[in-house]
């Protein structure tokens, strides 16, 4: 076991047991012209967690640690993308109308694809999902039980919607998850603060947060 300096308290990582899960670093999110920004969003908060999101790869990577990546985007019919997710609101473009970096939250075209940074590297799996949590009608769970995975540390955006749903469905699932604090993003920084409170509270009622620093401290100790 090595020790995390993390909140509500010391997070004990299990080196044969941990993954990193990094979700939806997806262009469509984190450059202007995408899904993010058609929702009136401005999207430089999210690009300014790059250059950490990418340390901690470097870190698993070099500690030869599991990674996992997810991307949000649907099937090119839509045939998996509810209605009711399609139509709601008022955005300037929808998911699967055209836009600069081609059709919006579609899987295969440049918006869907994780920014060059961060781009996966072989044998690190890459979870397509159709919802906000990376659990919901994608085969994570399998991918997570045949590598022996139990403990997550999450990074991604955004930190409300999509990283803190998949928190909540891993933590249902068995999973002690921390998440790094400032390998995650919000558009609104209120949300992001109120998540990171919410999900430490109550003694880690949900997980752990600790700061990319903290965690990178103890996979290279
Ligand atoms: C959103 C996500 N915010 N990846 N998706 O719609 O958080």
């Amino acid at each position: 076991m090595t020790t995390i300096a993390a909140e509500p308290f010391p997070f004990e990582m299990d080196r044969r047991a941990v993954a990193l899960l990094v979700i939806d670093m997806q262009r469509d999110f984190i450059e202007p012209g995408g899904f993010g920004a058609s929702l009136g969003n401005d999207v430089a908060p999210l690009q300014a967690i790059v250059p950490t999101v990418a340390a901690l790869l470097q870190a698993f990577r070099r500690a030869r640690l599991p990674i996992v990546h997810t991307r949000e985007c649907h099937r090119p019919d839509l045939s998996d993308c509810p209605p009711s997710k399609r139509d709601r609101g008022q955005p300037s473009l929808r998911i699967g109308d055209p836009g600069p970096m081609g059709r919006l939250l579609v899987a295969g075209e440049p918006g869907a694809q994780i920014v060059p940074a961060l781009a996966p590297r072989p044998g690190e799996p890459v979870i397509d999902k159709p919802g906000k949590g990376a659990f919901t009608r994608t085969p994570l769970e399998v991918v997570l039980a045949d590598a022996e995975v139990r403990q997550l540390v999450i990074a991604g955006v955004t930190t409300e919607v999509c990283v803190q749903t998949t928190m909540r469905e891993a933590n249902d699932r068995g999973f002690d998850c921390l998440l790094v604090e400032d390998a995650t993003e919000s558009y609104f920084p209120e949300f992001k603060r109120a998540t990171l409170e919410m999900i430490r509270a109550q003694g880690a009622i949900v997980g752990w947060t600790a700061t990319a620093a903290q965690v990178m401290e103890a996979i290279d100790g």
